[in-house]
């Protein structure tokens, strides 16, 4: 009885889940697509990740990933922009460059950075600002991201600042670009660019050539990239060859358009009426995944199920992660790991479930951090045209035999 009950609800929904956009209406935004499957085409130091595009390389991790902290470096998403990436990099003869309005230009050798400056880690979460943009509705700008364009890793380099001392700043530096090593394909396409402002960096900020222990992989951007603990990755710029510091604010697309919200209280507008003042994304906004058990995972109704899971901020901390198996009528906290790999690292959570019913159940997951912020449900988050910063209340869908 219970049984048949399930595969009526089951034939009714089964054409929704997962296709997201397709059965909502203008306006509404909802959960991200969650049902790609890995691509059977590997790429270099990767094993099969969800794959939108070969060139440039644009891999998504999937949902099962997200149980443990930290993530496998051949597992971990790849997003680059333009599709020419340098294929040969000798790490011997590899030199950053840091020029500008510094008192000494200088041209450090991987060499130099490992031996000659303080060596430093920091796990932290690295998340690209357009994570989950597929919830969005009607269609945002960009990739149409699950919600795999994010990982966690421990980082070891040296501090930016250590190096930015080095070099010795002029009294009216004021920002700092980063450039990539990549080269673009068309005249038209500008290079990749970052800037961040002098005042904006910390001691977090570092210049990293190793991830999880090893080599950063060459896809995320062997042998050094920017990591900017808390903010989101967009500015992480990988492959780094240059590093440039100015008095003035350089206009540049990647700065200008790219990456920003509209600058109002709620970081939205209408789709049909585009807000013009807008800001930079940079702090990572609340949020949570539940890597055990995925969308169409059968549990067993006798089975003692431990529902596992992420949840990560821009560092401030997580104090609760709430876990609901009701459509959320009723939340329970979830138990939370020992954190002992710092604020900027996913907070990983368990959740003891033993399911009462037979059926279609929605797990849901909704972090809250120290300072009181909360995941919005799905439903009420709003729109914006790049499609960043979603952080709706996570949910799998679960089938009770
Ligand atoms: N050189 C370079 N760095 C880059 C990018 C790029 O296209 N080129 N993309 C940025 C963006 S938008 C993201 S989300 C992250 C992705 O890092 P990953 O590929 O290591 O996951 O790198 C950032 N750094
Ligand atoms: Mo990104």
């Amino acid at each position: 009885m219970q049984r048949r009950e399930f595969f009526k609800k089951a034939a009714l929904t089964a054409g929704a889940v997962g296709l997201g956009i397709t059965t909502s209406e203008a306006g509404e935004t909802h959960q991200p697509i969650d049902n790609r499957k890995v691509s059977k085409h590997t790429f270099p130091e990767k094993r099969p990740l969800i794959t939108y595009s070969d060139r440039p390389p644009l891999l998504e991790t999937p949902r099962d990933v997200f149980t443990s902290v930290l993530t496998p470096n051949d597992q971990f998403f790849v997003r680059w922009h333009m599709p020419d990436i340098p294929t040969h990099i000798d790490p011997d003869t590899y030199t950053v460059k840091i020029n500008g309005l510094v008192d000494q230009e200088l041209n450090i050798s991987l060499n130099d950075l490992k031996t000659k400056f303080e060596q430093v880690e920091v796990t932290a979460v690295l998340q690209c600002g357009g994570n989950s943009r597929s919830a969005f509705t009607p269609i945002a700008g960009g990739i149409q991201w699950g919600n795999g364009a994010m990982g966690c890793a421990t980082w070891k380099g040296v501090r930016l600042s250590d190096i930015l001392a080095k070099a010795g700043l002029k009294k009216d530096a004021e920002w700092i670009g980063f450039n990539g090593s990549e080269k673009v394909a068309y005249y038209e396409t500008p290079n990749f660019i970052r800037e961040l402002e002098i005042s904006e960096l910390d001691d977090h900020v570092i210049l990293a050539y190793e991830m999880n222990g090893e080599d950063l992989p060459y896809l995320n951007g062997y042998p050094l990239r920017l990591v900017i603990p808390g903010n989101y990755s967009d500015s992480w710029v990988k492959m780094l060859s240059n590093i440039t510091v100015t008095n003035k604010y350089r206009s540049l697309f990647f700065m200008d358009v790219a990456y920003r919200v509209p600058d109002n209280d709620c970081e939205c507008e209408d789709p049909e009426k585009r807000v013009k003042k807008t800001k930079p994304i940079t702090k990572m906004n609340v949020k949570s995944i539940i890597g055990y058990p995925t969308t169409g995972t059968e549990l067993n109704n006798k089975s003692h199920v431990v529902v596992r899971g992420l949840a990560w901020d821009d560092g401030h901390g997580i104090q609760d992660v709430m876990i609901s198996t009701d459509n959320g009528k009723t939340w329970d906290k979830a138990l939370l790991d020992d954190g002992k790999l710092g604020r900027y690292a996913y907070r990983a959570f368990r959740f003891a479930y033993k399911p009462n019913t037979y059926g279609e159940v929605t797990i849901m997951s909704k972090a809250i951090n120290k300072l009181g912020d909360e995941q919005p449900l799905a439903k009420d988050i709003k729109w914006n045209h790049g499609g960043y910063k979603f952080n709706g209340v996570d949910e799998v869908k679960v089938k009770i035999v």
